[in-house]
């Protein structure tokens, strides 16, 4: 069912703050022009796309190839993960990395409160989710811009059974080269990587990108740091309820092989995501609910 932008923003917008846009692909969007930060978050799988401290540069990074389209996930920004991760274990036809990202959610509120700007978006279970995974669940993103960003992924079960799920805030980070970045925080942390072919590595000292990197980092809720020498930023990246962080950048030949993704677009992102997957899913209860949340912070270097 088409939604009725100027209905939408006639109802949640909040004039010179935020505004409820047709944005890329006619897709809607809220666009965010709070005093401490601005931004911008899709109806459109969730999904924010930018996210820029008052001053700063937009520390998000989306493709240019990105599509927007309702059956397609947008390139970039913060892909929510949703209830699996990856292929889906005994569906190869199913979307990878869930469902969540391909659904239209619904606007729930917009608040302005001391010049930061809280967005809440919702996915109701209903027939489109339920073709694909069984289960009664009321997924909010709460997403509040400010000089830091908070994304919290809120899931409750609403039907009567228990449920396993694996979520992530896939989030792509725009950097001024990956190659040139160091990424702190995992040292000691057991990882397995699909491209390294390890199952339990243990990671020595800070992580470089030298290569294609895809590392699943276990059992671990430490802040990560991304120092940007190009940018002449750190970005840190505090985790709340999670205990897996992936850490990827495509390099060049996956780069090549996305259609979604410029060839040469590779050294301008890396991928920090906040997430429980595999032996880390989440159990919830009938009727309980789960946070898990991604604080952003930017610092100059
Ligand atoms: O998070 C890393 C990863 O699982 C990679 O293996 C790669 O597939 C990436 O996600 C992007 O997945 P997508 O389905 O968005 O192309």
């Amino acid at each position: 069912m088409a939604v009725d932008v100027s209905a939408l923003n006639r109802k949640f917008g909040i004039a010179g703050v935020a505004e409820v846009v047709a944005a890329n692909g006619g897709l809607p969007a809220v666009r965010v022009r709070g005093k401490n930060g601005s931004g911008e978050i899709y109806l459109h799988g969730g999904h924010v796309t930018s996210w820029t401290p008052a001053g700063g540069r937009d520390a998000l990074w989306c493709s240019k190839k990105s599509m927007y389209e309702k059956d397609k996930p947008i390139r970039g920004g913060v892909p929510l993960c949703f209830p699996w991760f990856g292929p889906k274990a005994d569906d190869a036809s199913a979307p990878p990395h869930g469902i969540a990202r391909l659904m239209a959610w619904e606007l729930e509120s917009i608040r302005e409160q001391g010049g930061d700007v809280t967005v809440v978006v919702a996915l109701r279970s209903d027939a489109s989710t339920k073709k694909w995974w069984p289960h009664d669940f009321v997924l909010r993103h709460r997403v509040t811009y400010g000089r830091e960003l908070l994304m919290q992924m809120e899931l409750t079960n609403s039907g009567n059974a228990p449920l396993t799920v694996q979520e992530a805030q896939h989030t792509y980070f725009a950097v001024g080269d990956a190659r040139q970045i160091v990424i702190r925080g995992l040292a000691g942390v057991t990882y397995r990587s699909k491209v390294e072919n390890v199952t339990a590595a243990k990671q020595e000292g800070d992580i470089r990108i030298t290569a294609e990197t895809d590392r699943v980092y276990l059992d671990t809720q430490s802040a990560v740091i991304i120092e940007d020498p190009s940018y002449k930023r750190r970005i840190a990246i505090h985790k709340e309820n999670s205990k897996t962080t992936v850490v990827w950048n495509p390099w060049i030949a996956k780069a090549k092989a996305m259609p979604d993704f410029g060839d040469d677009e590779w050294p301008e992102m890396v991928c920090v995501e906040t997430c429980n997957v595999g032996d880390f899913a989440v159990q919830l209860k009938a009727g309980e609910t789960h946070i898990m949340g991604t604080r952003l912070k930017v610092e100059s270097l």
